[in-house]
């Protein structure tokens, strides 16, 4: 039985957008998501937010899972544009009082509400303005932070100021894959420079309130392998960690970006000029925790030449004889063991969450009403395994969420891709807890994990939960 410490937190996770629906309610203003769902094409199926998992009007249903399951735990994201609907001036009142009765029903049942500030849902009239690129959105966000830390600051256990700086700057402004769907590499630059930002002046804010309630930000980190041992590849391999962990990373617990990526940056854009004096100190402002979501790792070679390449470098398909999810991300319990133990190496000692760890599976319900989804709790239990290790090696990891509480709207995908431990069936909007949330309710009340529990889990069958 491979034991996890007695105060190690379990628990679960979701996002304001994924799962609220109800945007025209009650004040809530337009987020970036709102815009980019309902533009033509640029969400799987024209799926869109609009009711997702009526979270909104289910919210009690819910939190019966959430205390079914056993969780210690629920990491969930207040949605900027309910509490300032034009993301400043005057909060909402109702938006406000939604998220207070969620965060008094976590308390009733025992489960301590870890609260994600921005979970990608920019008001859309702040988006207007500029943006993430622009300099004033981090002071608006640092706004929206002080309301929040007023309205829930007695209560809240966990604060996270941002979720995954990197899918908002890289895949939101350079890509353009997700909201705003800007694709411009400076515009790219600029946010993720004023995301760090605002995370400082948040931290900041809430150290002036003389709180005590631990503060962190949530990275998406990638275990980066180059593709052979060629110096072009591991060269390139070094320069995409750059891109995607140390120019978070650096700033934050360094106060400094990283030099090489640096000038990689200013190679391709040319400026980084938006850089004030001050901006790192802000930063790097201590915090008390790091979230980590992990899910896959990414294997890097150096473009041949004449390949369109931004940068240098060419992000592989996973080997043939890897395994994936149905998702397609390739599976590595050992590349996330890395991750933790990096972080403990290079920037630690730490306390950090796991805020996010999950699979894609293709569920369907079977004819007896239930899902069995023996691939998740595979990885389920592999990734549990690998943290315990890193737990092992002396990483400070004080808990565990798991991704996703309930399938969501998984952004470009919609609804096409589901992470939950319950299945909803978006048409009737049942849940129905699949074999995976029998499996973390095993886990998280015993506090570890045994092969036999997770061979019976595969084994299922058995009445639905
Ligand atoms: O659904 C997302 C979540 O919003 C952020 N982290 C990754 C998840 C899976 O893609």
């Amino acid at each position: 039985m491979l034991r996890f410490p007695h105060d190690f937190l379990w628990g679960a996770a979701t996002a304001a957008y994924q799962i609220e629906g109800a945007v025209d309610e009650d004040g809530r203003g337009e987020s970036v998501w709102d815009r980019f769902s309902h533009t033509p094409g640029l969400v799987h199926e024209g799926h869109t937010g609009d009711i997702a998992c009526d979270h909104y009007h289910r919210c009690e249903e819910d939190i019966e899972l959430l205390a079914r399951l056993g969780v210690g735990l629920y990491r969930f994201s207040t949605a900027w544009p309910r509490i300032l609907p034009t993301g400043q001036g005057v909060p909402e009142p109702r938006g406000i009082a939604f998220y207070d009765r969620l965060v008094d029903r976590l308390l009733a049942k025992g489960i301590a509400p870890m609260v994600t500030l921005d979970h990608w849902d920019l008001p859309q009239a702040l988006q207007d303005r500029g943006g993430w690129p622009a300099r004033d959105t981090a002071l608006r966000f640092a706004e929206y932070a002080q309301v929040m830390f007023q309205a829930l600051g007695d209560r809240v256990r966990y604060w996270v100021t941002h979720n995954e700086p990197w899918m908002v700057a890289a895949i939101g402004h350079r890509l353009g894959l997700h909201a705003p769907g800007i694709r411009d590499f400076q515009a790219s630059l600029r946010a993720s420079h004023h995301l760090l930002l605002s995370h400082g002046l948040a931290v900041q804010a809430l150290r002036a309130t003389g709180s005590q309630t631990p503060i962190g930000i949530v990275l998406n980190l990638f275990h980066t392998d180059p593709a052979t041992d060629s110096e072009a590849d591991v060269e390139q391999a070094m320069a995409s960690d750059g891109y995607t962990n140390r120019w978070y990373l650096d700033p934050l617990f360094r106060a400094v970006y990283p030099a090489d990526t640096s000038a990689l940056f200013q190679r391709v854009s040319g400026v980084m000029d938006f850089v004030r004096r001050g901006d790192l100190d802000t930063i790097s402002a201590p915090m008390d925790f790091l979230g980590v979501n992990y899910y896959s790792p990414r294997i890097v070679r150096a473009a041949a030449p004449g390949e369109a390449s931004e940068f240098g470098w060419v992000v592989e398909k996973p080997p043939a004889d890897a395994p994936v999810t149905d998702g397609g991300w390739q599976i590595s319990p050992e590349a996330f063991t890395s991750v933790l133990l990096r972080l403990n190496r290079e920037y630690g000692p730490l306390p950090i969450f796991v805020t996010e760890n999950g699979a894609i599976c293709d569920d369907t319900v079977d004819d007896a009403g239930r899902v069995h989804d023996p691939a998740r709790i595979s990885y389920l239990a592999a990734h549990l395994r690998a943290a315990h290790g890193a737990l092992g090696a002396g990483v400070d990891l004080r808990g565990y969420c798991v991704w996703s509480l309930l399938d969501n709207f998984e952004w470009a995908d919609g609804f096409s891709k589901r992470f939950g431990i319950v299945y909803v069936d978006y048409p009737t909007q049942r849940r129905i807890p699949k074999s995976s949330f029998r499996f973390m309710s095993r886990v998280m009340a015993v506090g570890g994990l045994a092969t036999e529990m997770e061979e019976q889990a595969l084994r299922l069958a058995g009445p639905p939960v």
